[in-house]
């Protein structure tokens, strides 16, 4: 019997994105729910332990954590998205576990409190897309697109929400940081255009980032004067 999938998410939040992008590359149909994270509601408190999103409720159980939620789905729902060879699908989940320091450095652009702090970002950015610019040569040993190669991965939904929001940052920075890594650039152009990548948002969803940074009085929100906010 097919599962019934309720995915707890806030707009703007990346991590929910990641679960979003493998529920929407499998074609898996879901309830989405969006809590305000300033004011937690108590039903949420009960599900979710970090009382952070994502939560996926599967069935009547709750998963939490949006790595555990996308391995959960690849182990549960076809197609598979981790590599078939487990040497290529541990290496896979490394870069997987790399995230989180990568969107460090990616929302170290637009979490700048100043612009003091906006130019250490873009001096810090080249160290780890050089680490991402030399796994996309060893690791593919094919023209891509994706992380593997043809067909999109775990490691494509989990990297996909960071270079979005940094794709909107370039629009108006244009640090140009992204030209010396011409494998790295050619990723994201490719996560950029893929349908389930840009299904796994709400509409106007370059408004909501630039409202979140407005709303957290962010330097970068400076960068988007005069440009309409969401409804
Ligand atoms: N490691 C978590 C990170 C999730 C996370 O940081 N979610 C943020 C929103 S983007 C959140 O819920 N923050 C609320 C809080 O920390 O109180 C994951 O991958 O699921």
């Amino acid at each position: 019997m097919a599962h019934k999938y309720h995915l707890i998410s806030s707009v703007t939040c990346p991590w929910v994105q990641r679960a979003a992008i493998v529920l929407r590359t499998k074609n898996i149909p879901y309830e989405i729910t969006y809590v305000n994270l300033s004011e937690k509601p108590d039903w949420f408190l009960k599900i979710s332990p970090h009382g952070k999103v994502p939560v996926l409720v599967v069935d009547e159980q709750n998963l939490f954590e949006s790595n555990a939620i996308a391995e959960y789905l690849d182990e549960m729902e076809a197609p598979k998205l981790h590599p078939e060879d487990p040497i290529k699908r541990a290496r896979n989940r490394a870069w997987c576990d790399y995230v989180p320091e990568f969107a460090k450095m990616m929302s170290g652009f637009y979490y700048a409190k100043d612009k003091k702090e906006l130019d250490e970002a873009v001096a810090d950015a080249p160290k780890k897309l050089a680490r991402l610019e030399r796994a996309l040569t060893e690791e593919r040993g094919n023209d891509g697109p994706y992380f593997n190669g043809p067909k999109m991965s775990i490691v494509d939904a989990s990297y996909a929400p960071f270079f979005q929001r940094f794709g909107y940052m370039e629009e108006v920075l244009k640090s140009g940081v992204l030209d010396g890594f011409p494998k790295v650039k050619a990723w994201a152009k490719t996560l950029a255009g893929t349908d389930s990548i840009k299904a796994s948002t709400v509409a106007n969803f370059k408004g909501e980032f630039v409202n979140n940074l407005r709303r957290r009085k962010l330097w970068a929100a400076n960068l988007f004067e005069g440009q309409q906010a969401a409804e």
